[in-house]
């Protein structure tokens, strides 16, 4: 229920940056995502030697481009993605379905991705722009066939209204937590099925310890809400 956000820090080797905690966290998390600073920094190809080494375990390898593009151009980024070994990948739901998402989805069932869409973001202006749209592009989502959807810890109520419009078939993903503000566990009790957390456990002294704090964190509070 745990996914890791790895945005390297400016100034460090980000290829070895992302391999050491890909490696001391692969057993403990559900997945982790990775985004433009790596894949800039880095380039497809090396970030393809990196993620290819855990592409044929269970994990989640979400390749976090926030694509919102027209169909043509993010069907031709869903294909880089895949050839670098990610298994999912996310894209804004405000872009709409026609001549945009329907085509990307499309490309992403052929090529075995998961689809995850963007309908809320963690940010304060946020709440101005997707909030009062968030039916419209759950709507979105549901109707290209999203595997899930983005929406933020740091507002649990929207979380909330999420899972009641989304029902449970798809997944809700959760930034947000630790750095930002939200506290684990927090979320999974709102509706989410998993958080995402990236500085705290990744730039922590200790990932491995910074990460199983979090994990213990989640587990108590879900208990606690689940009863
Ligand atoms: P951190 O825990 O360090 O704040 O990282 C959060 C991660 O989640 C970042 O990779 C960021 O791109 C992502 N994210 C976010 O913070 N808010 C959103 O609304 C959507 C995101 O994908």
């Amino acid at each position: 229920m745990l996914i890791v956000a790895l945005d390297p820090p400016t100034g460090l080797d980000a290829f070895k940056w992302i391999s050491t905690r890909l490696r001391l966290l692969e057993g403990i998390v559900s997945g982790f995502k990775i985004g433009l600073p790596a894949l800039l920094r880095l380039g497809i190809d090396r970030v393809r030697e990196i993620v290819k080494t855990y592409s044929s375990k269970d994990l989640l390898l979400i390749a976090d481009l926030k694509l919102a593009d027209v169909g043509f151009v993010m069907k031709l980024s869903a294909e880089v993605i895949s050839y670098a070994g990610f298994n999912a990948i996310i894209a804004h739901s405000f872009i709409g379905v026609e001549g945009a998402l329907e085509v990307l989805a499309q490309r992403c069932r052929e090529l075995g991705l998961r689809l995850i869409t963007v309908v809320s973001m963690t940010h304060p202006a946020a709440s101005k722009m997707f909030d009062p749209i968030l039916e419209q592009l759950i709507n979105i989502a549901k109707e290209v066939g999203s595997w899930g959807i983005v929406v933020p810890a740091t507002r649990p109520n929207v979380i909330r209204r999420a899972r009641q419009l989304v029902g449970s078939e798809i997944k809700i993903l959760a930034p947000g937590v630790g750095a930002q503000g939200a506290t684990p566990g927090e979320a999974i009790c709102s509706g989410a099925d998993y958080e995402i957390v990236g500085r705290s456990i990744t730039y922590s002294e200790d990932p491995y310890r910074a990460a199983l704090q979090i994990l213990s964190e989640q587990r108590e509070r879900v208990a606690r809400c689940r009863g």
